[in-house]
């Protein structure tokens, strides 16, 4: 593209109604041909007259070419022939950078008084272009997924209906949405047609029905009206307090608790968790920094340390992926000799408490024994590590902290690139003094005055989860434990579909032989599956 300094040169020669150019980066020719001179002049007046930079005659400044009655192969050819007979340009050099488009863009731009955003249909449909033709492996663990794709409108939109369809408590419609969204994620490309994504995985019928109708008309009336739906709004708000379920949360909605306040004076009897997660209901719902997270790594290594020399921490979920924020911190604890990591979780707990940084606890027990039971479900191991679910009470008097404390102080908590975040909502109308963000209207409305652990403490809250492993299982609870979850489905998937064997986080048992397979490296599991290693942060599926 023409750097901006070279184009505005050009601002002189194209006048607009009062001499203003509120778009200078959106350069715009009318090709004439077929239109008529008559027709391309009062265009040209009325965009100019809206503050558009359109040119009289083509030159390298354009960025957006409008034709009328044009086919797309005759407006690429007399745009091909402007540029390497006019210009000098070789041929295609510059081809994706100029936008060939229909008239409707530039009618519909006049509309709305700015560019529109430019559709799959404001394109000039060409027969001989050649478009990008797209090859998906089936399973995500077979796909390097970064942690942004090229297609966040489209990802974003499925896993709104990923969201609904779990809130309905139906798994399998919510897993097809995501696995859609998976697939979009991993292309190298913006998608630009329906046609591109022909005989790729995991593209139902239903997901590329709202995929065609946001390319063509830029959003899928399903996905607005889900999105705005009073279930979907109260669900998201409700699932949002720790310790509270898809089940319980549809029961109170279905029971006319719409927000945190309703819930707080319907009496209802919260179980210990539910009470913590609505006492710090809104730090929760704050997007957990990575230095944070390293931060808390440093308390929780320190608690490990003075409990058990040699032990280690390893920082595992979406932060190892990469992730910048998160939902929560996740570690993995283990030992290097085997069996010494016994006991440890109490000892570990009862350090952090005794120094004040718990909020809340709860352990479960490992009760994983492979001998005894043989090789269970892959998802009834999920639970069976010593694991503890933490609220975390991190000091804020660093300077992070500090910055915390700004961000905590009256900002809307918006989601950051975290899917499963809540956006903290309250419709209550009188204690108020810190605005937030309504999901449903985008509106800044206020909420409540904040209860224990925000605003004025020296500390906020954080979700922590930490999982204690013997160094026997280290590398398959690294693996199940890094994620992403879709990523952790299709392992399992492909272990027991294509190899015939039983993947968990403690480990791979071979059904045909009837045989453990060891490792002490997740590139060995890889391996074992037959699967090409996938660095984590490649597992963002
Ligand atoms: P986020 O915390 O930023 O939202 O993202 P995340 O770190 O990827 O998600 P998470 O909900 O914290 O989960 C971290 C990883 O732990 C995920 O890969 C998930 O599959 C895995 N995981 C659980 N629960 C369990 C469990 O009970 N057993 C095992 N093995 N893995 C689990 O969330
Ligand atoms: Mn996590």
């Amino acid at each position: 593209m023409v750097p901006f300094k070279k184009r505005r040169i050009q601002l002189h020669t194209a006048s607009s109604g009062d001499g203003t150019i509120k778009y200078p980066q959106v350069v715009i020719f009318l090709l004439e041909r077929k239109m008529g001179a008559s027709r391309k002049s009062f265009l040209t007046q009325l965009g100019r007259g809206k503050g558009f930079l359109v040119e009289e005659s083509f030159n390298q400044s354009v960025t957006h070419v409008v034709s009328e009655n044009n086919s797309g192969d005759e407006a690429r050819t007399w745009l091909n022939s402007q540029l390497s007979k006019q210009l000098g340009v070789e041929k295609n050099s510059t081809r994706e950078e100029i936008h060939v488009l229909d008239i409707s863009w530039y009618t519909e731009s006049m509309r709305a008084g700015c560019p529109v955003d430019i559709l799959d249909r404001h394109r000039l449909q060409e027969c001989g272009t050649e478009l990008t033709e797209f090859s998906v492996p089936s399973y995500a663990c077979q796909r390097c997924t970064p942690l942004m794709g090229h297609n966040s409108r489209l990802t974003d939109a499925l896993s709104i209906l990923a969201d609904s369809a779990e809130f309905s408590e139906n798994e399998g419609r919510s897993v097809a949405f995501r696995r859609a969204a998976a697939v979009l994620k991993f292309l190298p490309q913006p998608v630009t047609r329906l046609k591109q994504l022909h005989g790729l995985p995991c593209l139902g019928e239903h997901s590329l029905r709202v995929i065609k109708e946001i390319l063509e008309e830029g959003v899928s009336l399903e996905v607005e009206t889900t999105k705005h739906s009073k279930q979907y709004t109260v669900l998201k708000i409700l699932t949002g307090i720790f310790g509270v379920g898809v089940k319980t949360a549809d029961r109170w909605f279905r029971e006319g608790i719409h927000t945190l306040s309703e819930l707080r004076r319907s009496g209802h009897a919260l179980n210990r968790a539910q009470q913590a997660g609505l006492q710090h209901y809104e730090d929760l719902n704050l997007p957990v920094t990575k230095t944070e997270a390293v931060i808390i790594g440093q308390i929780v290594k320190k608690a490990v340390n003075a409990v058990l020399e040699g032990a280690e921490i390893t920082l595992i979920g979406g932060f190892r992926r990469g992730k910048q924020t998160g939902h929560d911190v996740d570690f993995l604890i283990t030992h290097p000799e085997e069996s010494r990591e016994e006991g440890l979780m109490p000892k570990v707990v009862f350090w952090l408490e005794s120094q004040g940084y718990l909020l809340y606890q709860k352990t479960t027990r490992n009760s994983y024994l492979e001998a005894n039971e043989g090789p269970g479900q892959p998802s009834s191991n999920m639970d069976r590590f010593e694991r503890c679910f933490l609220i975390f009470r991190l000091p804020v008097d660093t300077d992070e902290g500090k910055v915390q404390m700004e961000r905590l102080r009256g900002l809307p908590t918006q989601t950051e690139n975290c899917t499963n975040m809540r956006t903290p909502v309250d419709g209550e109308t009188e204690t108020k003094t810190h605005p937030s963000v309504d999901a449903s209207t985008q509106k800044r409305i206020p909420v409540l005055e904040p209860t224990q652990g925000s605003r004025d403490q020296p500390w906020r809250a954080v979700r922590v989860d930490l999982v204690v492993s013997p160094h026997s299982q280290f590398a398959f609870a690294l693996l199940g434990w890094t994620g992403s979850k879709l990523f952790e489905r299709d392992l399992r998937r492909w272990a027991k579909q294509e190899k015939a064997m039983s993947l968990s986080s403690h480990a791979l048992y071979n059904s045909i032989q009837g045989t453990y397979l060891r490792a002490s490296s997740e590139e060995e599991i890889f391996a074992h599956l037959g699967l090409e290693y996938i660095p984590p942060s490649e597992r963002n599926a």
